[in-house]
């Protein structure tokens, strides 16, 4: 139930509703994509970045708070630890414990090898977790690998590395498979036929979930098989900066544990850092979906030892975030919701847009509603423009928002808002990180041998915007390829002598480059004082 400053609003939404359902918006031609991005996508916001003058990527430009903690000092000194006592030998050290690690860690255990993970919090203490409208796959009829590249690749304004995109797009039907077959509940018909649904920017459906929690089902799953295998996991224990030997191969990482701050050694022939995103980062003041723990440590780990970044400048701002009430903002409103026949309207109660655009026209297109144009709903906080859920119920049939997308039914119920009957407030929230380390297809750094990535510490499967569902597909898909090629190059490593000496090299770089900070990084954690504010809800993000 919303206060009386909503109430005129709310009429015009209701007013309007049976026509808006029947209203088909056309979709935005190309030339008017590309110049609602440069006037409203918050990457295009110059005055937001700062060009890296130190380590691989020196002349490129990316957020800054980004820049602040790559081109700032390991949280430790190069003789701080032992590296000839190792507390831990493995063939294989993964580090995170989401749903790129925990596939990662099954294949490379599939393959003999011995192998850890560690993870600053706990296993599944990830964004796939939060992740809720489902995975892309095409396995139906109508669709083909084909067409899910044309989609993922143009989506992605045609920057992803093509060989990544293939790969993404034709391990993908048995991703779902393997998935299905590990006990991920899907959503089945009678005929035990996979539901599949439309994302933005998709010809096809092609979205698999299970309801509106795809992404905890996912998780759940995969936990389930680490622990299973009985495969070591070490939880709160953080990576804090990789180790390489005299070859400059990756070669372990030192740990630190998260309560009693103490230092491990980890030795390892292969690396595979599957440490997630970067919402935390909290870049240009938006809220985030993201889990806690998403800071961009990966990023920081690789880029320090000298692996190069891939399109770091640009972030996914989900379309609709929560933007009331206050104590869920920024969390995902899965675009399921859209899928499912809602749209997005304005103050006036017209709608303004085609609701399954790109995420990231979509996200501009709400900030210029807002922001621009003056059609935006005063939350009292900040601005939103109201997602009309009503129209699910009345488009699928009574019953449809409790079988379909039952969390977000509850996340609104918790405040007092019905979503059944009333419409909900959206805003776009930090979701994803489009970039991140460059890979080759093997899933291996083209610059640290034995270092490979997976998950959302990757840049350029994605280009740059990622389309709604192919994050967990590329999880799984990239997670298993770097647990099965790190599995088999165990196999014929030598580790040499164990070194830090690229913490020295970097600091000299950052001197050279006349940086002087006193940031050292990676995060691990955010800082939330008293006095946080999201810039967003008091300032205009244009
Ligand atoms: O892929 C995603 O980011 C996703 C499924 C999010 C969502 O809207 O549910």
């Amino acid at each position: 139930m919303y206060a009386e400053q909503f109430q005129e609003s709310l009429k015009a939404v209701e007013a309007a509703r049976e026509a808006n359902i029947a209203l088909e918006p056309r979709r935005m031609t190309a030339d008017e994509k590309d110049r609602l991005l440069e006037t409203y996508h918050p990457d295009y916001r110059m005055d937001q970045f700062d060009v890296l003058t130190a380590g691989p990527n020196k002349g490129e430009k990316v957020p800054k708070e980004l820049a602040a903690i790559l081109q700032a000092h390991s949280r430790i000194a190069k003789d701080s630890v032992d590296l000839n006592a190792p507390d831990y030998d493995v063939d294989v050290l993964i580090i995170g414990g989401g749903g790129a690690g925990c596939s990662a860690a099954i294949e490379a255990d599939e393959k003999g090898a011995k192998v850890m993970v560690v993870t600053k919090l706990r296993t599944g203490d990830a964004n796939t977790m939060m992740a809720e409208g489902g995975i892309q796959a095409a396995d139906k009829p109508n669709d083909s690998p084909a067409q899910h590249f044309i989609d993922a690749y143009g989506g992605g304004h045609f920057a992803a590395k093509r060989e990544l995109v293939r790969k993404l797009v034709t391990d993908a039907p048995e991703c779902i498979q393997w998935l299905n077959d590990l006990g991920v509940e899907f959503d089945k018909d009678e005929n035990g036929v996979m539901v599949t649904t439309h994302g933005g920017g998709t010809s096809r459906k092609r979205m698999h979930a299970a309801k509106d929690y795809s992404g905890a089902e996912i998780m759940r799953t995969l936990r389930d098989e680490v622990l299973n295998r009985e495969i070591p996991v070490v939880d709160f224990t953080a990576a804090i900066e990789l180790i390489l030997d005299e070859n400059g191969n990756a070669s372990g990482a030192v740990l630190m544990n998260m309560e009693t701050n103490q230092l491990y050694v980890a030795k390892a022939k292969t690396v595979i850092i599957a440490t997630g995103g970067a919402g935390r980062m909290h870049y240009q003041g938006f809220p985030t979906s993201n889990h806690y723990g998403a800071t961009a440590d990966g990023l920081v780990l690789g880029y320090r030892a000298g692996a190069k970044l891939l399109y770091a400048d640009t972030l996914q701002y989900h379309p609709t975030g929560a933007a009331f009430p206050e104590q869920i903002f920024g969390a995902l409103v899965t675009e399921k919701v859209r899928s499912l026949g809602a749209k997005l309207v304005n103050v006036k109660g017209e709608v303004f847009m085609h609701p399954l655009e790109t995420r990231d026209v979509a996200a501009a297109s709400i900030i210029r509603e807002c922001m621009d144009r003056g059609n935006g709903v005063d939350t009292g906080d900040g601005q939103g423009v109201w997602l009309d859920t009503p129209m699910i119920e009345k488009i699928g049939g009574e019953g449809t928002i409790i079988a379909r997308i039952p969390a977000m039914y509850r996340m609104f119920a918790k405040y007092g808002i019905d979503m059944r009957k009333e419409p909900i407030l959206v805003f776009p929230t930090l979701h994803y990180q489009n970039g991140g380390l460059d890979i080759s297809l093997n899933g291996e750094t083209p610059n640290i041998k034995n270092l490979f990535v997976a998950g959302e510490a990757v840049g350029g499967i994605h280009g740059r915007n990622r389309l709604m569902g192919n994050s967990l597909l590329d999880i799984i898909v990239f997670g298993r390829n770097a647990g099965r090629m790190a599995g088999d190059r165990c196999k014929e490593v030598t580790v040499g002598r164990l070194t830090l000496d690229h913490i020295d090299r970097f600091d000299a770089e950052l001197k050279a480059a006349g940086i002087e900070t006193d940031v050292v990084s990676p995060k691990l954690l955010p800082k939330y004082t008293p006095d946080f504010k999201y810039v967003c809800k008091k300032a205009e993000v244009r």
